[in-house]
């Protein structure tokens, strides 16, 4: 509940929560294989956090990688295992690189210490451990991350945004803009096929003239729902122009581009758009050019100008068809 709210507050001023966090009731993975030790610490830790406590430095990693923790608490004086090897094993896995790390450590450690901030610890602790310097670096630690992950949602949410054609959810212009150079790229790279589609509504002007401009609107949401449903996962369908739309397909031949095409097209045509809240349905049908990778030397502009000529053919002999 309180994801959406702010989820909805991000849409709205793409910004970030600065309230202040108490860095409690944070989900903490102790690694610490003497029992003494741990006990104490969790005893510190417990009655403002959710705490797991692993004796098992080789689980440790998996635990860390599968539960949704917000710090490790890392003993360097485990029996048989080097500390500061889970610590890098942390740092260089995907799941968990972000996750903060604070190391305890012997007096005599110090050397093995700046190692680990090396390696990418956050803070670390000296024994004896004073419980207060303990909760307060735990809640500093927690604290930052917290705050970390609202600034990457809220950026990977903003870009998102950005990329987004709020009236069908398809990608928009600007991301095919972002990606269309590189799938290109990669294709030409790779020797890998591509192809590309364009797709522009029939006569689209007039279901605006005749039914008016939100039915309109309703035919865009629908249609794009069509194409959707009918790609697979790899291709980029996005709303470039009002009732144009381009879909780049990686790893496709034209034939089976065509075959794509052609079955959209039909999905189009087959069953009528239902407009004015489901009280009255219209036909509506699309034209679409198709194009492909032929020569390395071919660019995004290129591709696209073939598939456009397409196009431009399949209105000329008669819409309601595919060209290639
Ligand atoms: P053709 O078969 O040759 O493509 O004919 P057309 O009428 O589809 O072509 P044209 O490009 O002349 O018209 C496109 C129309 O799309 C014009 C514009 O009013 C309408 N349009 C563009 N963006 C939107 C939108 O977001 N919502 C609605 N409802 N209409 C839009
Ligand atoms: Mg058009
Ligand atoms: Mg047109
Ligand atoms: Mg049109």
């Amino acid at each position: 509940k309180r994801e959406s709210a702010s989820r909805e507050f991000a849409v709205q001023g793409a910004s970030v929560d600065f309230s202040p966090d108490s860095g409690q009731n944070a989900n903490i993975l102790i690694v610490d294989d003497r029992l003494s030790s741990h006990e104490r610490l969790n005893a510190v830790l417990r009655d403002h956090n959710r705490v797991d406590v692993e004796t098992r430095p080789q689980e440790a990693l998996f635990r860390a990688a599968e539960g949704n923790y917000d710090l490790v608490v890392i003993s360097l004086a485990l029996e048989d295992y080097d500390g500061l090897r889970l610590c890098s094993q942390i740092r260089s896995l995907d799941r968990t690189r972000q996750l903060p790390m604070l190391i305890l450590a012997e007096p005599e450690d110090d050397a093995r210490v700046l190692r680990g901030l090396d390696i990418g610890i956050n803070d670390y602790l000296m024994r004896p451990i004073d419980r207060n310097e303990l909760s307060a670096r735990v809640r500093t630690q927690v604290r930052r991350k917290r705050y970390a992950d609202r600034l990457r949602n809220n950026v990977q949410f903003s870009l998102e945004m950005a990329m987004t054609d709020p009236l069908t959810g398809l990608h928009n212009r600007r991301y095919f803009e972002a990606h269309a150079a590189a799938a290109v790229e990669q294709s030409i790279r790779r020797d890998r096929p591509m192809s590309m589609l364009v797709l522009d509504i029939d006569l689209f002007k007039s279901i605006n003239d005749n039914w008016g401009h939100d039915a309109g609107d309703d035919v865009l949401r629908e249609f794009a729902h069509r194409v959707r449903k009918n790609l697979r996962g790899i291709d980029l369908p996005c709303r470039v122009g009002g009732e144009e739309f381009v879909i780049i397909m990686p790893e496709t031949e034209m034939t089976i581009a065509t075959v794509v095409a052609e079955r959209v097209r039909r999905k189009i045509e087959r069953d009528p758009f239902l407009i004015h809240g489901g009280t009255r349905s219209i036909a509506v049908t699309v034209s679409i050019g198709a194009s492909c990778l032929s020569t390395p030397a071919d660019t995004v502009q290129s591709i696209l100008k073939r598939a456009d000529q397409a196009l431009y053919r399949a209105k000329r002999d008669g819409r309601n068809r595919v060209a290639a």
